[in-house]
């Protein structure tokens, strides 16, 4: 049976989590209270306009959908900043080995993430070039956990779901694989993702056939 992986991209290929939560804590400061760490999980994997509800309600901040939409762009500014110096520096550790054994079997790839910057931090990084499509969160009407963004994912690949193996960081992301028809592998502690088919650290020192052989 042939199958195609999708993955999710902050979190799987890429860190830039503390560049998200950099600038989220820059916005809750120019509104005059502070988040802290234990928020950090939740923002994972969750749309701009959702984790922008969660830091305010943090700090007990109402804002009416147009001011949200204000602070968002705030939040996103600030962002796109901290990623014009991102390089391949950026990429996960073990990442370009697993990619070059995917190529070297033969096995379909492309991107399912929630972030509109999908195509900016790809471009940024060698991994420019590897994926059959880069599914972002400007290409979907529905976000994780819905599974739209994989769904396209396998179109792409011209792959049904069931032929498709999603890696992904976040619970909602795992969800959305779930609804979807998915097999998952979680990246990341067990603890966090059970709802993974399986958990694995990381893309270090694993061969691509093994997660096939292990997940179905
Ligand atoms: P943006 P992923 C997600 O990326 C991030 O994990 C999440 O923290 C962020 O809010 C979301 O993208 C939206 O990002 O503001 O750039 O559109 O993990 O789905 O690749
Ligand atoms: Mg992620």
């Amino acid at each position: 049976m042939k199958y195609g992986f999708i993955y999710d991209l902050d979190g799987v290929l890429v860190d830039t989590v503390d560049f998200h939560f950099d600038s989220w804590k820059k916005l809750a400061n120019s509104l005059g209270f502070k988040i802290g760490d234990n928020i950090k999980e939740s923002l994972k994997g969750i749309s701009r306009m959702d984790s922008l509800d969660i830091v305010l309600a943090e700090g007990g901040y109402k804002a009416d959908h147009e001011e949200k939409l204000k602070l968002a762009e705030r939040k996103n500014q600030w962002y796109v900043a901290n990623l014009q110096s991102a390089d391949d520096s950026v990429i996960l550790s073990g990442v370009m080995t697993f990619i070059a054994r995917c190529k070297e079997s033969h096995i379909p790839m492309s991107i399912g993430s929630a972030s509109k910057n999908a195509q900016t931090i790809i471009s940024k990084t060698s991994l420019k070039g590897e994926f059959t499509r880069i599914v972002g969160g400007n290409d979907v009407k529905n976000a994780k956990p819905d599974p739209e963004v994989f769904l396209l994912g396998a179109e792409s690949l011209g792959l049904p779901p069931e032929q498709c193996i999603v890696f992904e960081d976040s619970l909602k992301g795992l969800e959305a694989a779930g609804r979807g028809g998915f097999k998952s592998v979680g990246i990341g502690k067990a603890t966090n993702l059970p709802i993974a088919d399986i958990v694995i650290e990381n893309l270090e020192n694993i061969h691509p056939k093994t997660i096939i052989e292990l997940v179905t």
